[in-house]
């Protein structure tokens, strides 16, 4: 088991670098090579979501479902995120435990193993879910990998500490990679459970590195190798790299609330932050059982127009985090408008599906002007599809949320996820599975 997490120690160095100019404060003063003035995005044209490659228009729901978005999604495959395989044939769940009164009783506390072969020792990834008690069932749920295992979204002692490796962070609790009792609850600032609970939610997790570490080993670690052919050592270039894993957990999770007569699988809300909000939009793409999608400071590669080049760029972040989207996107470094897509297609996959889009003022290098401008160039196709779309022309005020099918906001502050946030996707979920306050 240890050495498919040992080696590479030259891309953790690198990845740690950048973790430095990232988390570090301020990020904009640290690097030289980016762009923060609006008056020096160049031009651009987007490709237009309702025109078919040949040319024909869109102008019916019909061929916006059988031709254009077949389309769209091929292209992300191909280009972006790379195309992955689906369920298992031998997935199979393991209930590990369940504790009836939770959190002084407020909830049920379940803890789920999805195995990805039949061995018990082969890749699995390991659900945590809350579901209140006192509320009907079957219950909404909303659905968000976290980036420090199971444990850190809460102090609950109950929860099962992961054995993963891990990203080293002091802060965490993370020591020679491995999580340790200090883990537990460090993260909780970023979870409220008490408030999604109270609001007649439940909340399944999952730590993120259970599907696919969080660094670039050349695709030997996490669920890669389980679909290599015969002789395969690597994904080719138009498949699936890490981003695009961790996607495929999460329409894994979903296959298990389709079978958990407590939750309703009819009515879940994925959510990610940064590379996980990256991630959370391209689930919700791909997969259409996810009700609501939502998208907290996901920036380049997520929200985010890439042809503004404003903040983080495709040059950036595919040098930075090599691993995260497939070969092919990186031949577009440089060359952001020979992409057949920008993000606002990425957006446009999920119409018309509710899609929240959120920023943080602080949060230049996520370019929240860039995730706004997607948000609305996204809109057309929910309008071709009966709905409203964004009810904003112009970008709204900090901490100004505009509510429509497609839903955006920018609060102040830095990159991160605040209960402002979740207040805001509570009210939005409120909103679209038609439950009263
Ligand atoms: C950064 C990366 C961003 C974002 C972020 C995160 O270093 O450049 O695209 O994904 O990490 O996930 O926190």
């Amino acid at each position: 088991m240890s050495s498919r997490y040992t080696a590479n120690h030259l891309t953790r160095w690198i990845f740690a670098l950048g973790c430095v100019v990232w988390w570090g404060a301020p990020a904009v003063a640290q690097r030289t090579d980016v762009n923060y003035d609006e008056s020096k995005v160049p031009a651009y044209t987007l490709p237009d979501p309702l025109i078919c490659l040949d040319g024909q228009p869109v102008k019916d729901a019909e061929t916006w479902f059988a031709k254009r978005r077949p389309e769209i999604l091929s292209l992300f495959q191909t280009y972006v995120y790379g195309k992955a395989p689906g369920r298992p044939a031998e997935m199979r769940f393991e209930v590990t435990s369940v504790e009836p009164k939770a959190l002084e009783g407020k909830a049920i506390r379940k803890e789920v193993t999805i195995h990805f072969t039949q061995s018990a020792d082969g890749p699995a990834m390991h659900l945590l879910i809350y579901i209140p008690n006192g509320v009907a069932r079957p219950v909404p749920l909303f659905m968000g990998l976290n980036f420090y295992g199971n444990h850190s979204i809460h102090p609950d002692p109950g929860i099962t500490l992961s054995q993963a490796w891990m990203r080293p962070s002091p802060d965490y609790g993370i020591v020679d990679n491995r999580a340790t009792e200090a883990s537990r609850g460090t993260a909780s600032r970023r979870w409220p459970v008490e408030l999604i609970l109270s609001r007649g939610y439940a909340l399944a997790t999952c730590y993120y590195g259970d599907i696919d570490p969080d660094f670039h080993d050349g695709f030997k670690n996490g669920v890669h190798p389980l679909f290599y052919k015969p002789g395969q050592t690597q994904p080719a270039p138009d498949e699936w790299a890490t981003i695009g894993a961790w996607a495929w957990g999460l329409s894994r999770a979903m296959d298990y609330f389709e079978t958990d007569p407590d939750l309703d699988a009819k009515r879940v809300a994925v959510m990610g932050h940064s590379r996980l909000g990256k991630t959370a939009l391209w689930a919700g793409a791909q997969d259409e059982r996810f009700a609501i999608v939502i998208s907290n400071n996901s920036g380049c590669g997520g929200a985010a127009l890439s042809r503004r080049r404003f903040g983080e760029t495709l040059r950036h972040i595919n040098r930075g985090f090599p691993h995260w989207f497939c070969e092919n996107f990186k031949q577009f470094i440089d060359r952001e408008d020979e992409l057949p897509v920008d993000q606002h297609m990425l957006i446009a996959l999920i119409a018309p599906r509710p899609v929240y889009i959120a920023s943080a003022e602080e949060d230049l290098w996520a370019d929240p002007r860039g995730e706004f401008l997607a948000a609305k160039a996204a809109a057309p196709v929910y309008r071709l599809l009966g709905t409203e779309g964004l009810p904003a022309d112009e970008m709204p005020g900090l901490d100004q949320p505009v509510h429509g099918q497609i839903a955006y906001h920018i609060r102040r502050g830095k990159h991160d996820v605040t209960t402002y946030d979740w207040e805001q996707y509570l009210a939005f979920a409120d909103k679209h599975f038609g439950k009263s306050q």
